[in-house]
């Protein structure tokens, strides 16, 4: 369960429906291409809070099928709705996906006792192991060292994805969990964070930046820091271009120039204009 994990994209059609050949291309680029060593379903990037509970199981079976065991699969089951949480939870242990991911309950101002209670009821519900979503700034949900501690004290909350920018409190978090997984989830502070000693990464730019992540990754656990660092700074250029052209679309534009039907986002995302859209090619022609 370490390495390199892409934050998957799904390909949708102008409205909004699953385009499922395109969503089979985006996960053979990333295996063919890219190399990584696992896809992260159903995560922000995959669109998820924007479809239904339908649309959430069609894409878990389409990847698991276009997958196969070729590489690890995490499925982000998280949602305020618990009941969906602890269905999508079971529809992927049957399906037999390497571990289950939850974001941290979000909208409300849940206190630490009701997210703790929230992971509870998913792992007692659901027979596989849990990775804690943790992204502090779209979910306002900020936990501390002890409160991860609390739910890093069950034996099948395995890890966190990390999606924030405190480095100490990821250094502590390292330090006090070596057994832990600890992965990194913003791709544009990969060097630092693996300068930490994580365990991996999981990104959404790793749909067309794979081979980049890895290389960073690798580089600074060989303590080859140097070169990592020139290689983050390339991808940083690459990371700062496609957030000012818009995140997510931006990544479906690059995509779609290698052949990739990445489709579409879903309203309320909203499709980028034709500048924008040259703009990803030429991004597309110089870092793919
Ligand atoms: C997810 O669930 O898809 C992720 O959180 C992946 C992590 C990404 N976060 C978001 C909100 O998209 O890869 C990052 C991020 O896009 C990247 O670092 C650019 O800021």
């Amino acid at each position: 369960m370490k390495g390199i994990f892409t934050a998957l994209m799904c390909s949708f059609d102008e409205q909004g429906n699953i385009n499922e050949q395109g969503l089979r291309e985006i996960v053979r680029h990333n295996i063919d291409q890219s190399k990584v060593d696992g896809l992260y379903v159903n995560g922000s990037t995959g669109e998820n809070f924007l479809i239904t509970t339908e649309m959430k199981k069609r894409i878990f079976e389409i990847v698991k099928d276009e997958a196969g065991d070729q590489v690890k699969l995490i499925a982000q089951i998280g949602s305020l709705n618990i009941d969906e949480a602890v269905e999508l939870g079971k529809f992927v242990t049957e399906l037999k996906y390497d571990a289950i991911s939850a974001v941290t309950p979000f909208y409300y101002k849940f206190d630490f006792e009701e997210i703790k209670d929230y992971y509870e009821t998913i792992i007692n519900e659901v027979n596989n192991d849990m990775i804690i979503y943790s992204i502090p700034a779209l979910t306002g949900v900020n936990m501390s060292l002890d409160q991860f501690g609390e739910l890093l004290a069950h034996d099948r909350i395995i890890g966190v994805k990390f999606t924030a920018p405190d480095f100490y409190l990821l250094e502590r978090l390292r330090h006090a969990f070596p057994d832990k997984l600890i992965y990194s989830g913003f791709d544009e502070m990969l060097l630092p964070a693996s300068v930490l000693n994580i365990d991996g990464a999981i990104g959404s730019t790793f749909n067309v930046n794979g081979k980049r992540a890895r290389e960073i990754f690798e580089l600074a656990q060989q303590g080859k820091i140097t070169e990592a660092l020139e290689i983050q700074r390339t991808t940083n250029d690459l990371i700062s271009a496609i957030l000012a052209n818009g995140l997510y679309q931006t990544i479906k534009e690059m995509l779609k120039t290698k052949g990739v039907d990445a489709g579409y986002c879903r309203k309320p995302m909203k499709q980028i204009s034709a500048e924008k859209v040259a703009r990803a090619k030429e991004l597309a022609e110089k870092y793919m």
